[in-house]
């Protein structure tokens, strides 16, 4: 099984993967890494398969003599040329989990064709679900979720695979209400209400309505790569919705 970590920058994709694959490690199944972030400096675990072996970022930037940004948006379309090369490499390591770390830039991933190419050449050499992580210091308003939300409704949409969300950071968590804010609708109704105004409270009322049935179908985990914990969770939700009978596909 391949599980692809996707979320924005500095949302704790990498020490998940690391702490997790660790966890995962440590019960006996056999874990590949695998880093597709051509900007990362340094990794803390070993992966079976690197982007960094082809090309960096650091590197086209000398090359091409191109900005962080511009040199970014072009590993991202070498990285969808090699996809299919990539992902043969990929299928070369033999392992229960194969955990896939992303770029920082995740809308340059999951916007362009990057992400699709991969995710879609991935889900040909085995099943593939992608973790969409939501930075939990980073939420303190409703909007701040529904925001989120919307991303991850995106990434969904634009990457056709499983995907489960889940909160990080556990340990520093930005409001302490989270938890009930994601799992009771009509508290989160009620948070609008009290903490937004205008045009903006109507369209986050209607927006809450729209993601609700993505709120229900799937618990609530929490994880803290610091505190390492949250991770039986996640691998639960991960095999529901794999479940063949689950309806989150
Ligand atoms: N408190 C806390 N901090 C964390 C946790 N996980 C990661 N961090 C911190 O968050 C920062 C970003 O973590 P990374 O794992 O590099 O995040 P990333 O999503 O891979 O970052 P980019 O690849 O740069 O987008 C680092 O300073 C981590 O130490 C966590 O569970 N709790
Ligand atoms: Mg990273």
């Amino acid at each position: 099984m391949q599980i692809v970590f996707i979320g924005p920058a500095g949302s704790g994709k990498t020490t998940l993967v690391s702490e997790y694959g660790k966890w995962l490690g440590s019960s006996g199944q056999k874990i590949s890494f695998v880093n597709l972030d051509p900007g990362a400096e340094e990794v803390p675990y070993s992966p079976s398969f690197d982007i960094r072996e082809f090309f960096t970022v650091e590197e086209i930037m000398k090359r091409e003599k191109l900005g962080p940004n511009g040199a970014m948006i072009r590993a991202m379309d070498m990285l969808a040329e090699k996809s299919r090369e990539l992902t043969s490499r990929i299928e070369l390591s033999q392992a229960d989990y194969r955990l896939i770390d992303t770029p920082g830039q995740s809308e340059l991933f999951v916007f362009r064709n990057t992400g699709p190419e991969i995710v879609n050449s991935l889900s040909g050499i085995g099943r593939t679900i992608i973790v969409f992580l939501i930075d939990g210091q980073l939420i303190c308003h409703p909007s701040d979720l529904i925001a989120m939300f919307s991303l991850a409704a995106a990434c969904r949409l634009r990457l056709n695979v499983p995907l489960v969300h889940v909160v990080t950071k556990a340990d520093a968590l930005g409001r302490s209400d989270l938890e009930l804010l994601m799992q009771n609708p009509d508290y989160l109704e009620k948070r609008i209400v009290e903490e937004e105004g205008g045009l903006l409270q109507e369209y986050m009322l209607e927006y809450s309505r729209i993601i609700h049935p993505m709120l229900r179908r799937q618990r609530t985990v929490f994880v803290s790569a610091i505190t390492k914990t949250g991770f039986e969770a996640l691998e639960s939700i991960i095999h529901d919705a794999m479940c063949e009978c689950g309806d989150l596909r």
